[in-house]
C-alpha cells in the first residue's frame, strides 16, 4: 500500500519571535505546541513534519527559547513554544515567557488547537493540569501527545494513556490522549491525524 501523503511535510521554518508581537499576522489557521521543558515537543513537530532537524531538540531543557512559527504548504502555521518551568533559566526570563507564552494563548485569534506535549512516565504534571484547564475554559481544542512512549513497555505506556485519559474525562476538560514515539515512530499517523483536525477545527 502507498503510504498516505503527509500534509506537515512541506513545512518551513518562517520566523522565531522573542514577543508574541513579532508573530506573523493573526489570520488564517495556527496550532501551537506546548508541555513543560524538555518533554519532547521539538521533537514531536518533527515527527509530525517527517523532518528530523526541522525544530531544534536538545537533551539540554530550556532548548526553544523562541515562539518558532513553520508555515505549511496548505497556508496552515505551528508554533513550538518554549518550555515551561524549567528551573535553571533565571526566574526573570520564565516570567517573561510566563507571561508571553499566556498572552498569546489568550490573544491569538488564528489559534485553533494547542498539542500539549507530556512524558509519558511524568504525565501529568501541574502545569499540564493548568493548560488543560486553561483550554477546556476558553473552548481551545487540545490533544495531548504522550511522548517518549518508547520509554516504557507498550503495556505500560497503555496503562499511562489510560490513567491519564480517565484524569481528563473526569475533570471534564475534553482532550484526546495519544502515545507517542518520535525516536521509534509509533504513534505518528495518528498524531498527525489529530493535529491536522485541530487545524481544520473552526474557532468556536
Ligand atoms: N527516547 C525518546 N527520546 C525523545 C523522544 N522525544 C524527544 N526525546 C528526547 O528528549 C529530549 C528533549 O527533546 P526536545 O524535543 O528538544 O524537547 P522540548 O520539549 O522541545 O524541549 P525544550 O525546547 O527545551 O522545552 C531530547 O534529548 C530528545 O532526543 C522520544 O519519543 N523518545
Ligand atoms: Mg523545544
Amino acid at each position: 500500500m502507498p503510504e498516505p501523503a503527509n500534509p506537515l511535510r512541506g513545512a518551513r521554518f518562517v520566523l522565531a519571535a522573542h514577543e508574541p508581537r513579532q508573530l506573523p499576522a493573526d489570520a488564517g489557521a495556527e496550532i501551537a505546541f506546548a508541555g513543560v521543558s524538555n518533554a519532547g515537543k521539538s521533537s514531536a513537530l518533527n515527527a509530525l513534519a517527517g523532518q528530523a532537524a526541522l525544530a531544534r531538540t536538545s537533551k539540554t531543557p530550556g532548548r526553544t527559547q523562541q515562539l518558532v512559527v513553520f508555515e505549511l504548504p496548505g497556508g496552515g502555521r505551528l508554533v513550538d513554544l518554549p518550555g515551561y518551568g524549567y528551573a535553571k533559566v533565571p526566574e526573570a526570563v520564565r516570567e517573561h515567557w510566563r507571561g508571553a507564552i499566556d498572552g498569546y494563548l489568550r490573544t491569538r485569534r488564528s489559534l485553533r488547537g494547542l498539542v500539549l506535549i507530556a512524558d509519558v512516565r511524568h504525565a501529568l504534571k501541574d502545569y499540564d493540569r493548568q493548560m488543560l484547564a486553561f483550554c477546556a475554559a476558553v473552548r481551545l481544542p487540545c490533544v495531548v501527545l504522550l511522548s517518549k512512549a518508547d520509554k516504557l513497555s507498550r503495556t505500560q505506556a497503555l496503562a499511562a494513556q489510560r490513567k491519564v485519559q480517565r484524569e481528563i474525562d473526569d475533570a471534564q476538560w475534553n482532550a484526546s490522549v495519544l502515545l507517542l514515539s518520535a525516536t521509534a515512530g509509533t504513534g505518528v499517523e495518528q498524531a498527525r491525524a489529530a493535529v491536522m483536525a485541530l487545524l481544520e477545527t473552526p474557532r468556536a
